[in-house]
Order: structure tokens, then C-alpha cells, then sequence
């Protein structure tokens, strides 16, 4: 059975042990996804993140799920895409890595990402697929690990699309 699945839906909806967040350094929350996870949640959500003192680029921070059927979220910091050449690809690779490290470091099983950066922050979706999922397989095969189930949770069609087209070339 292949760990890794391409879905689309609501990122919000999932009953895994943690979903991704695509949030902003401030972790105080924001539009989007981030928007979405935080109304589900509940106002204690915001009480956690208060305390995290914010989130660099590309790194993470854990906090409950609260009201969410995910036990956890992971809150990741994309970069906003400028050209291509600042760094963006390290960074939004980076924000995959150390979301799975820290899935991994807290016992998480099941874990379901949004596409990172490919909304509010511009990232062109072609690009984010490719840097999303070799980060996620690389991570796989670089370390042990428990996870069961790694979704990768898209919202829309055109993204849906865009996104399984680039996983067929990881041997579907
Ligand atoms: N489930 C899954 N994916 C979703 C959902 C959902 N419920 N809602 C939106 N998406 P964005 P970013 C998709 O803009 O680009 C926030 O204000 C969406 O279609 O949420 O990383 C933060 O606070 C897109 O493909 O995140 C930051 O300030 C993807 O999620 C900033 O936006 C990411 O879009 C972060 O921007």
C-alpha cells in the first residue's frame, strides 16, 4: 500500500493525527487555510499559538487540534514567492521536511499537508508539487519512520490537477 496519497478536499475535515498549516511567522493566524483551521478550531487554538512566539520560514510548531477531528496541527511558514531565486525552493522544501521531522518526533501516524505556499504567497503550483512531494519522499527514504498515511490535500481542481499529475511521476 502506498503511503503517500494525493486527495482533494478539506484539509479541515480530515480525522488524522495532525494536518499542516499553511500560517504566516506570526502563527496568530490569517486567510486561507490557516483561516479555515483556526475558525474549526476553536478559540483555544489561538491561546496555544500565543505562547509559540511565532515560526520562522520554513520551520515548525505543533499545538492541539482542538475542536478539529486532527488530534494535532502542524503549523509550517511557507516563503512568499518572489522570483524563483531567493531561496524559495530550500525554504518551502524545508517547511515539508521539518513538518514530517516533527510529525515524527511526536508519534504522528497519519498526517495530511496543504499545498504550502500556493495560495496567498504565490507560488507557482507546477513548482510547489515538485519541491512538495520530493521533500516528502525524500524524507521517507532518508529516515525511519512510522507513518502510515501521508496525504497531500488539495482544494480546488486546478490544483488537484496540477498536483496529481506531478505525483504519477513518483510510481503512483
Ligand atoms: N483545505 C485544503 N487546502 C486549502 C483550504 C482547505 N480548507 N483552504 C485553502 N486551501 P493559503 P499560503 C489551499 O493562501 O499561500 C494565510 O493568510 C489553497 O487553495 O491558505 O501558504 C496565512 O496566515 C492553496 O492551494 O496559504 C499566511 O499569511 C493552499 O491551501 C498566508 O495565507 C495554500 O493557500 C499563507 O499563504
Amino acid at each position: 500500500m502506498n503511503i503517500v496519497e494525493v486527495l482533494k478536499g478539506d484539509i479541515t475535515e480530515f480525522k488524522v493525527d495532525a494536518i499542516v498549516n499553511a500560517a504566516n511567522s506570526t502563527l496568530l493566524g490569517g486567510g486561507g487555510v490557516d483561516g479555515a483551521i483556526h475558525r474549526k478550531a476553536g478559540p483555544l487554538l489561538l491561546e496555544e499559538c500565543k505562547k509559540l512566539k511565532g515560526c520562522k520560514t520554513s520551520e515548525a510548531k505543533i499545538t492541539k487540534g482542538y475542536n478539529l477531528k486532527a488530534k494535532f496541527v502542524i503549523h509550517t511558514v511557507g516563503p512568499v514567492y518572489k522570483d524563483g531565486k531567493s531561496g524559495e525552493p530550500e525554504l518551502l522544501y524545508r517547511c515539508y521536511y521539518n513538518s514530517l521531522k516533527l510529525a515524527s518526533e511526536n508519534n504522528i501516524r497519519t498526517i495530511a499537508f496543504c499545498a504550502i505556499s500556493t495560495g496567498v504567497y504565490g507560488y507557482p503550483k507546477k513548482q510547489a508539487a515538485d519541491i512538495s512531494f520530493k521533500a516528502i519522499f525524500d524524507y521517507l527514504k532518508n529516515n525511519d519512520n512510522d507513518f502510515s498515511k501521508i496525504y497531500m490535500v488539495l482544494y480546488d481542481d486546478e490544483t488537484f490537477e496540477i498536483f496529481n499529475e506531478v505525483f504519477k511521476k513518483y510510481g503512483k
